[in-house]
């Protein structure tokens, strides 16, 4: 049933992927009188910048930078200033389609739409079960949108396999943090980090992936605060750093216990913060005591002496701030690599103090917002657990169901996939997520998608994955609603809506109101507005970690932003958690979680001797679907690269510029040399952003992580070979 209904040419042809935007003449930017200005803010990563959007004749033509709000005072990277361009795009979708196999695309009706899509439900919920049926999501989507698409997947479709596409991101900071604090958010907002003495980031391409936070950074360095920067690749970031350490990808934990370690034996440990607020500190001091800053030198690559000076440095400052990001969550060990981080922090009592603070970058615009709020398989709003009775109960009195309607936990993203492959789930809808080229091992995620039954996708582009749908659904844009998200530093923000959606495209969450009142629950989806949905959410969210209760619309515009956990009206917000050095857990104690360091699923071996890890450039957003389509972004970086050390290069008589096969266990790909002295030797980086033969996820591997089910995107087991 899903298969292409257009070879892959005709469907370049007609969508993409590369059709840029840009009106004959160019942009005019110099619009003095616009319909209106709008202030809301960037949604495309986790920083959420503040953004003045001008309009006219229900166009985004252009924008203001909106130096009031406090996290950017009108800062933007290029794709936030591009991002605008994506309003009135050709290659927007704007009414239903349908897959008619042998025919193509063909323009079908709103009505024609839904009595497919609830036919294709109901008979394969009739035929195999309700989990038969499984629903993909996204967290670029509001708070709003991740609150009611979880009410839709649990309460109209009734089914238990929805998940979203922060499994591919934020999960193993997420299980990290509520192992060790019992709340899942950054510690501190980013203005502790302008108060610190000395930043450690790991894993994290900050100038090119948070942009804004470099910002934050330097202006603690102009202040004498010292930067050391743990990454295989020497970022942008990272040669600003008073000290780097060229970490061999997937050996964070070994790095991370050894400099405890070398804490401990120089008695740079905050006895009074372990002894009162933690516990789980003698079992950890066991077992670190075996990692010596010589073997953790062969096994990371880090030269001893630089191990000794992270150790000493984060040992005795007086105030400092970890932040890392995927580089360390994106392995078959990343919620064990966060701990790994964490332990250091409370070792080193450094937290919930000014200029002391811990967090991880979120990653795509409202990663935080959308992990809190029964987006996930295994989760329910206010980041309860769907599998604990008590959150179970609360939640189904809110939503006036019965707690033995609500489905348990569900499989997770890359599970859903392998079940589809398996042939257990049959039916998909999938919104704001694509899988095709943002999961590993391309070619079974493309075999998943052939063997569906049937699927719908929404989206206002036609992404890759979605040439596979029956049915195409056209969704907004978020400058076309209005709503909330919550940003990587927990604060809680408007968006607000600037033009309405183009043509037939609908509101996303109007499209499941339709769906869920077609599926006979109209009673439990009558929104009439986002801030009705945002209302019952916060009482959804209220007494769980992540508590929204007593945020309002208003109060969100009148103050910028609101940070959560803000469990009353008239609570001011918390910028900063464990101020009272208290903690999520029943006993108010954090929790040290002793790691051992386990090699990486992809073994590196004569085959396959050199290490492959994968990431982002700053022009690129994800899997590209949006930024490959805007000219001035794509012109920047038209096409994914390898970037190869001189001395590998040289290994293999590679120059500059030469197309390289770069091998795994799984597949090929044939891509441009970059010949650069900043990543090591034995490591190759590919960025992710491309589709089809470009696409580097068609080397990377299913393996997950068994706690948080990320896959391993960090590393994997390649040759490289010149073929021309
Ligand atoms: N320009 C741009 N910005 C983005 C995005 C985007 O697509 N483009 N996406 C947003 C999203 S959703 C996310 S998740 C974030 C991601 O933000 P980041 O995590 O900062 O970005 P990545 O490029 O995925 O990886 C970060 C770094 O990890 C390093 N690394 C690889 N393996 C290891 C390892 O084993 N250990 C350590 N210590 N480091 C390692 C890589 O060399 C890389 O520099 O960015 C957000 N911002
Ligand atoms: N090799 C490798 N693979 C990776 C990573 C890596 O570092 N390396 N990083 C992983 C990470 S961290 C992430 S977050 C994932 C991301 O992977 P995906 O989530 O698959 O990537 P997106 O490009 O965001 O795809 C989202 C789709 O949603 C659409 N969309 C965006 N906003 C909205 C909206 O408001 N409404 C609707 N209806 N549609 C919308 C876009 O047009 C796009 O088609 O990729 C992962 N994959
Ligand atoms: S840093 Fe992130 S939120 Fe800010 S403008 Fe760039 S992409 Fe948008
Ligand atoms: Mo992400």
């Amino acid at each position: 049933m899903a298969q292409l209904p257009l070879s892959k040419e005709e469907i370049l042809e007609k969508f993409g992927p590369h059709q840029k935007h840009e009106p004959p003449g160019g942009w005019d930017f110099s619009v003095q009188d616009p319909d209106s200005k709008v202030k809301t803010h960037c949604c495309f990563c986790g920083q959420g910048c503040g953004i003045i959007l001008k309009t006219k004749d229900n166009q985004v033509i252009g924008f203001d930078p909106w130096e009031a709000f406090p996290f950017n005072k009108g800062k933007l990277c290029p794709k936030g200033v591009k991002r605008y361009m994506q309003g009135s795009h050709p290659d927007r979708l704007v009414y239903p389609m349908e897959n008619r196999p042998g025919i193509g695309y063909e323009r079908i009706s709103w009505e024609e739409a839904y009595t497919k899509i609830i036919e294709a439900i109901n008979r394969i919920q009739g035929q195999h079960g309700k989990d038969a049926f499984a629903l993909l999501s996204g967290v670029s989507l509001t708070n709003e949108k991740s609150y009611l698409i979880g009410k839709f997947a649990r309460v109209a479709l009734q089914t238990a396999n929805l998940d979203y596409n922060g499994r591919l991101c934020m999960v193993s900071a997420g299980a990290g943090n509520k192992k060790a604090f019992g709340i899942d958010r950054a510690a501190n907002s980013w203005a502790d980090i302008l108060e610190t003495d000395l930043i450690l980031c790991t894993g994290t391409n900050v100038s090119e992936c948070a942009p804004i936070t470099t910002d934050y950074i330097w202006k603690a360095r102009d202040r004498g605060a010292k930067l050391i920067v743990v990454d295989p690749r020497m970022t942008p970031i990272a040669r600003t750093a008073d000290l780097y350490l060229p970490v061999r990808p997937g050996t964070d934990v070994y790095l991370f216990n050894t400099i405890l370690n070398l804490m401990i034996e120089a008695g740079d440990i905050d006895f009074d913060f372990v002894n009162n607020h933690t516990v789980g500190f003698e079992d950890i001091k066991k077992t670190v005591a075996k990692y010596s800053p010589q073997d953790c030198e062969k096994v990371t690559g880090v030269p001893a002496a630089n191990i000794i000076k992270a150790a000493e440095w984060w040992g005795r400052a007086r105030r400092s701030f970890l932040l890392h990001a995927r580089g360390i969550e994106h392995h078959t060990k990343g919620v064990d690599n966060v701990l790994s981080c964490i332990n250091i922090v409370l070792a080193s009592g450094r937290i919930g103090r000014t200029g002391c603070g811990y967090g991880t970058i979120t990653g795509q615009g409202n990663g935080q917002g959308g992990r809190e709020q029964g987006h996930k398989c295994d989760q329910l709003p206010g980041n309860r657990d769907i599998t604990n009775p008590e959150h179970r109960k609360y939640v189904a009195g809110v939503w006036g169901i019965d707690e033995k309607e609500l489905p348990g936990k569900g499989l997770s993203a890359q599970e859903i996939v392998n079940d589809i492959h398996a042939g257990k789930i049959k039916g998909l809808l999938s919104i704001c997520f694509n899988p095709l080229v943002s999961l590993p091992d391309t070619q079974f995620t493309e075999e998943a998608l052939k063997k569906l039954d049937f699927y719908v996708a929404i989206d206002f582009f036609l992404n890759e994955t979605a040439r596979y749908a029956n049915i195409i659904l056209p969704g907004s844009l978020h400058e076309e609603d209005e709503g909330t998200a919550t940003t990587a530093e927990g604060r809680v923000v408007r968006i607000q809506s600037a033009v309405t959606p183009p043509g037939e495209a609908k509101i996303d969450w109007h499209i499941f109101q339709d769906l869920a009142k077609r599926l006979g629950r109209e009673k439990y989806f009558s929104f009439q507005k986002s801030e009705d949905i945002f209302n019952e959410m916060r009482v959804a969210s209220h007494g769980g970690t992540a508590d929204y209760y007593g945020i309002t619309y208003g109060m969100i515009e009148k103050k910028m932003g609101v940070f959560w956990p803000c469990p009353e009206v008239g609570h001011p917000g918390t910028p900063r958690l464990f101020e009272d050095k208290k903690f999520y857990f029943p006993d108010g104690k954090a929790r040290f979680n002793t790691v051992e360091y386990r090699p990486s699923a992809d073994v590196i071996n004569e085959e396959y001797p050199v290490y492959l890890t994968t990431g982002r450039v700053i022009f690129h957003y994800l899997s590209g679907a949006q930024t490959r389509r805007i000219g001035f972004l794509t012109d920047q970086c038209p096409d994914p690269y390898v970037e190869i050390h001189p001395r590998l290069a040289d290994d293999h008589d590679i120059k500059d510029g030469d197309i390289v096969r770069i091998t795994s266990r799984r597949g090929s790909i044939d891509l441009k040399a970059k010949v650069v002295k900043t990543i090591r030797p034995d490591t190759v980086f590919v960025p992710y952003h491309w589709p089809d033969e470009k696409s580097i996820n068609r080397l990377t591997q299913r393996a997950l992580d068994p706690v948080s089910k990320i896959p391993e995107f960090k590393m994997s087991a390649v040759r490289i070979e010149k073929i021309s």
